[in-house]
């Protein structure tokens, strides 16, 4: 107290607060007034945003913090009590009947909707120094994700829109969740690309803050090694997206106007929006208040398992089991072999891709209780078996996909699975760790993720009725991957599979080493053989149908070492570049 400059009522409350919760050591070593008393008003303006930004405020973190800091130095078991058995969920079929009549109807549903990008990550795995969304989502156009996901709303507002007789004025609303680590650059990629042509109206920023770090089993906060006014923080996990929603109002403003679903999804994955119809129109069929999408996954692949808890007292939940603590569980549970595949060659239990739908009403019920607070965890790194000190410090953390934990049994809980290669191909791992993944596990690298575009397109224009030609296969940074022609196009010519097949004829061939770019809403392809590259570019009101044997040297594949510093990061981390030796380009 001797050493506080003069507060402002705000401030005392602040340091009261502080002082309740066990926090003296953190004024411990303040001079005199009139002594850095900036810095000393700085750390309140710090203590003040921490207090804010979690729900309950600082005194409900570090209570939390020394319960499951308790818990943990107890070695007890989160899962305690239940035992994990395989769900059941809707299993998908590209292109069957089913599954068009599901897109249509997620279609329909499209203009009812609002996304969520998590993108506060700064995704160490990868390796990457910028953000994540700026990364190219394929090197043939170069679009990075982010030009791909709002591209990817606005054909669905536009498709959704045409199904309503009259006049329909949607605009789907588009909110990007950044931190301190990526927040500046998203805003930067968005305003020097005039948002990619979404209205920027349409585009709201919420940025999640960083959360207090923790020096011992107290929950004592930790000061920051190199400023001792200053509070060490870390990110408290995608989870926090919740709260940030809850508190921005967007919700009630969503809900007054119409808005039925909240759709989640992460910053990497180039193939999600083929699966968002069709799981859209799952959860409206379905009347899911939560539906995640999952794919099969393979045993100890870093994506969470979709599982069935069931407590000893009769309690049931489906719920992501993150992938570190599967195996423990199951092994816990009488299943020796721990995450293991089963004889499909998989893990039974479905690869959670953290897309998540959510029906806004019983979403908003939920958070009116909790206010968005999600089921932490804390992961300390003790020195030794005694459990009494951290190697550093830690913090407490949230994933988005445990927001079903608090859930009545009454919540409709469910999840849609689909093909690997038509659903997830998320970029997270760097060069190295990527080659040293297990044989036939997915790398999961930028390498993986652009090639598994060109597959899955090969692959609708194949089921589609074209004729397009099988893939070699290459290594890139030490990764063998299937290299298929190199086909792309933009998300309003072949948002469901109806409009490619009603698009594409069966007398069309494309050979492997070819690249086609489709970019124009209209265009047709109806005996088309093409051997090189072919870049067709039509304006809308251009019906353009592309046809004829096109043959040009096309663009060759050159192998890029990931340590050649002359190339660019974002090609030296896929180990390829394309060799632009001859093209044709249409345009109408
Ligand atoms: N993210 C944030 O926005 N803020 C944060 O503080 C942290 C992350 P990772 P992770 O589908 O592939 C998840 O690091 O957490 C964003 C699921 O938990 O890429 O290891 C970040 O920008 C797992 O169950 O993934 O694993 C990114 O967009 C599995 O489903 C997103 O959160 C796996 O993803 C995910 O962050 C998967």
């Amino acid at each position: 107290r001797r050493n506080l400059p003069l507060l402002a009522p705000h401030e005392v409350e602040l340091a009261k607060l502080l002082l309740s919760e066990g926090q003296s050591h953190l004024f411990e070593h303040w001079p005199e007034p009139g002594v850095d008393d900036d810095k000393k008003r700085n750390f309140f303006d710090q203590v003040c945003r921490l207090n804010s930004s979690y729900p309950g405020g600082l005194a409900s973190y570090i209570q939390n913090a020394r319960k499951l800091l308790a818990d943990s130095k107890a070695g007890k078991n989160p899962y305690d009590g239940f035992s994990p058995s395989v769900p059941s969920g809707e299993v998908l079929t590209f292109g069957d009947d089913n599954f068009v009549s599901l897109e249509e109807a997620g279609v329909k549903e499209a203009r009812h909707a609002a996304f969520v990008l998590v993108a506060g990550g700064l995704g160490e795995r990868l390796g990457y120094k910028g953000i994540k969304v700026a990364l190219p989502r394929e090197t043939t156009t170069g679009k990075c994700f982010l030009q791909h996901y709002i591209e990817s709303i606005l054909a669905l507002q536009e498709a959704s829109c045409k199904l309503v007789e009259g006049e329909c004025n949607t605009k789907i609303p588009f909110v990007i969740m950044t931190s301190d680590d990526t927040n500046a650059l998203t805003v930067k990629l968005l305003e020097s690309n005039s948002y990619f042509g979404m209205e920027p109206s349409q585009v709201h920023i919420l940025k999640q803050e960083k959360v207090a770090c923790l020096a011992d089993n107290d929950a004592r906060l930790a000061l920051d090694p190199n400023d001792k006014y200053k509070i060490q923080t870390k990110p408290h996990g995608h989870g926090d997206v919740h709260a940030l929603l809850y508190s921005s109002g967007l919700l009630e403003q969503w809900k007054s106007t119409g808005r039925k679903w909240v759709l989640f999804f992460q910053d990497t994955n180039g193939l999600l929006f083929n699966a968002i119809p069709s799981a859209l129109g799952v959860s409206a069929t379905k009347g899911y208040n939560v539906n995640s999408l999952a794919v099969p996954r393979k045993a100890k692949e870093a994506i969470g398992g979709i599982t069935k808890l069931t407590h000893v007292d009769g309690r049931t939940m489906v719920i992501n089991v993150e992938y570190n603590q599967l195996d423990p569980l199951l092994r816990a549970t009488g299943h020796p072999d721990g995450d293991a595949n089963c004889e499909t060659g998989y893990s039974p239990y479905p690869g959670n891709i953290n897309q998540l739908i959510l029906e806004i009403g019983p979403y908003m019920e939920e958070l009116q209780k909790t206010h968005g607070a999600i089921s932490e965890f804390v992961n300390p790194k003790y020195t030794d078996s005694t459990k009494t000190a951290f190697k550093s410090s830690t913090r407490l953390e949230c994933m988005m996909q445990d927001y079903p934990k608090t859930l009545p049994p009454s919540a409709k809980v469910g999840f849609t699975v689909m093909d690997a290669w038509l659903a997830y191909a998320p970029v997270k791992n760097n060069p190295e760790d990527a080659a040293k993944v297990p044989k036939g596990n997915p790398y999961h690298s930028a390498t993986s993720g652009e090639m598994a575009i060109y597959r899955a397109n090969s692959l609708i224009l194949r089921k589609a009725g074209a004729q397009i030609a099988d893939p070699v296969i290459d290594t890139f940074n030490g990764q063998e991957v299937e290299v298929w022609p190199r086909i792309t196009w933009i998300p309003r010519w072949g948002l469901i599979f109806k409009d490619v097949k009603a698009k594409v004829h069966s007398n069309s061939s494309v050979s492997q080493r070819s690249a086609l770019v489709i970019n124009g809403k209209n265009i047709t392809i109806q005996g088309l053989s093409l051997d090189g590259t072919l870049i067709v570019n039509a304006k809308d009101e251009a019906k353009f149908n592309v046809t004829g044997h096109i043959e040009n040297k096309g663009w060759t594949i050159q192998h890029v070492d990931h340590k050649d510093t002359s190339e660019k990061e974002e090609i030296r981390i896929r180990g390829f570049k394309f060799n632009k030796v001859e093209q044709l380009e249409l345009n109408y």
